[in-house]
């Protein structure tokens, strides 16, 4: 669809103002906001992604890129979140530290919070010891650790062991997920799930809780 295709282009040009009117264009013309998310804005980040590996395009680009993905990510929020049921459980999520991409994150949170579930977040390059202490005195139910990083990636290993140290019972679950995350790794690593994308992450922790 044109509409999508020009927030996708738009995007790659890391012109915010112009990502932003135009999804709430494409929100008024009753185009769904999954629609909007895979074909417009994911789209346009993941050929970002493409470029930025084949040193086509440089970081700038990418920071660029990101806010304007997040402009869009704004404009759909409400309405990802709009169906939200109390009571599902609590969720402690952060991007772990050293690692400050936090755009998979936010939309994991966002359809969280959009499924019913109490989402506390961290924010990107967080300490270790935090997401423990939060989880704990906040008695969560789960711990989501996103990492995009294969450097960063084994840092998912050591917030799941201290977990485990704090709360020998496993009342605390633990899921990971990021681009360079497998279901091998998770399983390496001791966490209790692995998801692939948000949506998946959703059908997880609800197997978990
Ligand atoms: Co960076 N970056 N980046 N970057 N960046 C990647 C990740 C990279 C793959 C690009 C590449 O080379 N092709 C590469 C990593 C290579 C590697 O480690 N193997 C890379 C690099 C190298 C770097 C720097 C080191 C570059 C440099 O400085 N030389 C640097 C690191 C900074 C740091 O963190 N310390 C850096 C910086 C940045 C920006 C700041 C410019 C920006 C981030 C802005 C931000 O997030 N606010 C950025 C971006 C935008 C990217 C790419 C292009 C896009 C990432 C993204 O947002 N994707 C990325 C290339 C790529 O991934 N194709 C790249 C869209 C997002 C919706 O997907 O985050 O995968 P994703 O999340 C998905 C799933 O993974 C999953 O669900 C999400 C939604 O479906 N998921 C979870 C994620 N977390 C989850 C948690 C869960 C469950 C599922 O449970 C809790």
């Amino acid at each position: 669809m044109e509409l999508l295709n020009q927030i996708s282009e738009y995007l790659q040009q890391g012109d915010d103002e112009k990502v932003f009117e135009l999804t709430g264009i494409a929100i008024k013309e009753g185009i769904s906001p999954k629609e909007i998310l895979d074909d417009g804005l994911l789209a346009g980040i993941g050929i970002i992604g493409k470029q930025f590996k084949n040193h086509e395009i440089f970081l700038p680009d990418v920071l660029l890129a990101a806010k304007a993905m997040q402009a869009g990510l704004n404009q759909i929020k409400p309405l990802l979140e709009r169906d939200k049921i109390p009571g599902m459980g609590k969720i402690v999520l952060g991007t772990v530290k050293g690692d400050v991409h936090d755009i998979g994150k936010n939309l994991v949170g966002i359809m969280l919070k959009g499924a019913g579930y109490d989402v506390i977040d961290l924010g990107k390059d967080v300490a270790s010891e935090q997401f423990v202490e939060t989880a704990i005195i906040e008695k969560a139910n789960v711990v989501g650790l996103s990492a995009l990083l294969t450097t960063t990636m084994p840092v998912m290993k050591e917030i799941i062991s201290m977990l485990k140290e704090k709360d020998p019972e496993g009342n605390i679950k633990t899921i990971i997920g990021g681009a360079p995350v497998t279901k091998n790794i998770a399983d390496e690593y001791g966490a209790d799930a692995y998801a692939f994308d948000a949506a998946n992450a959703i059908d997880q922790i609800k197997l978990l809780i």
